[in-house]
């Protein structure tokens, strides 16, 4: 006998069947995101990039840097196999007017604080890509402090025009 359970059930199942390749993807994704990497002093966690449309051929890289030290970093390089011109850059409003600029000194890491790189602020800057990033892909880059050296970090890619880091169905 079939009652109103089994057939919620059934379409569970059916659902999961159909999402399955997606939901796997936001598991790569998610883990990524939620993974801190330690490269001495720092934590660097939540990083990300989102997907670019068509046509599109730059694209921004954000995380949170965290340093646990009793000594400043400085973020000086970003590096990426996917252009040879990537670039550390600050969003601010200037005159009334949103204006986006490289940081030729690189991103200070004060001690004991965390900065925080998103949409809309400081930001990761990957120009002239000839292959648009795609959802779902992972982008690897190379990060590069003056005290910490090099890290290597694999950004998951987020959907185009996400404003920050996406968890999908996870709540944490
Ligand atoms: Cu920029």
């Amino acid at each position: 006998m079939f009652g109103t359970k089994s057939i919620v059930a059934a379409a569970l199942i059916a659902a999961g069947t159909i999402l399955a390749p997606t939901a796997q993807a936001d598991d790569k994704a998610h883990d990524a995101m939620t993974k801190t990497k330690m490269a001495g002093d720092l934590h660097l966690s939540g990083y990300w990039t989102r997907a670019m449309l068509p046509g599109q051929k730059v694209g921004g890289g954000f995380l949170v840097i965290a340093n646990k030290g009793a000594a400043d970093d400085r973020l000086v390089a970003v590096a990426t196999p996917h252009t040879d011109r990537a670039e550390i850059h600050e969003m601010a409003v200037v005159d009334d007017v949103m204006k986006m600029r490289r940081l030729d000194e690189g991103l200070k890491i004060p001690a004991g604080e965390s900065v925080v790189l998103e949409p809309g602020g400081f930001h990761l800057m990957f120009m002239a890509v000839e292959t648009p990033f795609k959802e779902g892909e992972m982008v690897p880059v190379t990060v590069t402090f003056e005290r910490a050296g090099d890290v290597e970090l694999m950004l998951p890619v987020m959907p185009a025009g996400s404003k920050k880091m996406d968890h999908g169905a996870h709540s944490n």
